[in-house]
């Protein structure tokens, strides 16, 4: 209900909107209207009360919460529950855990801080607190495990749709999972799952972007970027997220119903590493060659420098 308040709060564009309207168009009393307000007001939301005015957002403040991302996702989308915490050790843990606590499709836990984000193969991502976009969505989709990569690069299209939208940044992706604006990285994605050997339990899939660092650690500073840095400006995070959670929800819907033939080209108008010189390295050893494109599973091919082409299924890639 408070996100709902917000939301007509927000939709009046920083005009006063009466305390009966409000109450009118949620079905509550106006008590209960003012004790969402002063709620709000408790978050750190700049509420003015004017008498036989009513309520008008003054600011939108750079905080995040859960009503705020609530408020601003498109009715009927398939995010509808939104777990926010100030800190975790990693939002993946906690979203398995509560997908194996069976909680539905669509749940979406986003942090404010992580103290253990995890990138690949154990890699660490540093997610400062107050900074970034920590999240991880739980997903149960009717498919085959082996296609659960393809929903790396779906996220991949709805993060760079999303961003470009918001910011008007020229995102580029690189296979598979690296999210990259002028050749450093904005966003990581990391895909997990759960499947027995014929059905996919849950698939929990990670997301860290940088929004509004200033600056990185010196281990991360000539690698990663952010969002203001990038623009010279910070963002709303919820915003961003709740573009993400759109853009994701349909061409979620998309690949459900259609497979992962409408997602390839998306993909591919933002891929950066295809028709380039690569070498990709993964656990099974490295090879270098010539990035012919994914196929239409997502399959990476590469042609060595034999001819040879091999199917890539996971592996990281750097550019020659
Ligand atoms: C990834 O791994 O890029 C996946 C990152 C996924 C992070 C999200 S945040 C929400 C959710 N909860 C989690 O615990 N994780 C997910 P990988 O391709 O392995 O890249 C990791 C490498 O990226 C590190 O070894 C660093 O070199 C670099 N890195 C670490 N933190 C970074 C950051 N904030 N920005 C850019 N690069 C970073």
């Amino acid at each position: 209900m408070k996100g709902k308040v917000l939301k007509l709060l927000r939709q009046n564009d920083s005009a006063f909107l009466s305390g009966e309207k409000i109450s009118n168009e949620l079905n509550c009393s106006r008590t209960a209207v003012w004790k969402h307000i002063k709620a709000l007001r408790d978050e750190g939301y700049d509420i003015i009360a004017v008498q036989n005015k009513g309520y008008q957002l003054t600011k939108s403040a750079y905080l995040l919460s859960e009503h705020d991302i609530y408020s601003r996702i498109k009715k009927n989308d398939l995010f509808e529950n939104v777990v926010y915490h100030n800190s975790v050790t990693s939002t993946q843990t906690v979203a398995q855990q509560l997908a194996n606590e069976g909680v539905s499709e669509g749940t979406v836990v986003v942090a404010d801080e992580q103290t253990g984000g995890k990138g690949r193969l154990g890699r660490v991502w540093d997610s400062e607190k107050g900074s970034g976009v920590w999240m991880s969505l739980v997903l149960k989709p009717q498919i085959d495990f082996r296609k659960a990569p393809q929903l790396t690069l779906l996220t991949a299209v709805a993060v760079t749709r999303a961003i470009e939208s918001v910011s008007g940044l020229p995102l580029s992706i690189k296979w598979p999972n690296d999210l990259l604006v002028n050749g450093k990285k904005l966003c990581g994605i990391l895909t997990e799952m759960q499947a027995d050997p014929d059905r996919v339990q849950s698939v929990i899939i990670g997301i860290g972007l940088n929004v509004n660092h200033g600056a990185f650690p010196e281990d991360l500073s000539e690698i990663a970027t952010s969002m203001n840095i990038e623009a010279g400006k910070p963002f709303n995070r919820a915003e961003v997220i709740a573009a993400i959670l759109n853009e994701f929800s349909w061409l979620y819907r998309t690949y459900l119903s259609q497979g992962f033939s409408l997602i390839k080209p998306l993909w591919e108008a933002h891929a950066v590493s295809i028709g380039k010189k690569i070498v990709a390295r993964s656990t099974a050893g490295t090879t270098e060659g010539y990035a012919l494109g994914i196929d239409g599973e997502g399959v990476l091919l590469l042609q060595d420098n034999q001819g040879e082409t091999h199917r890539i299924y996971s592996a990281d890639i750097e550019l020659k």
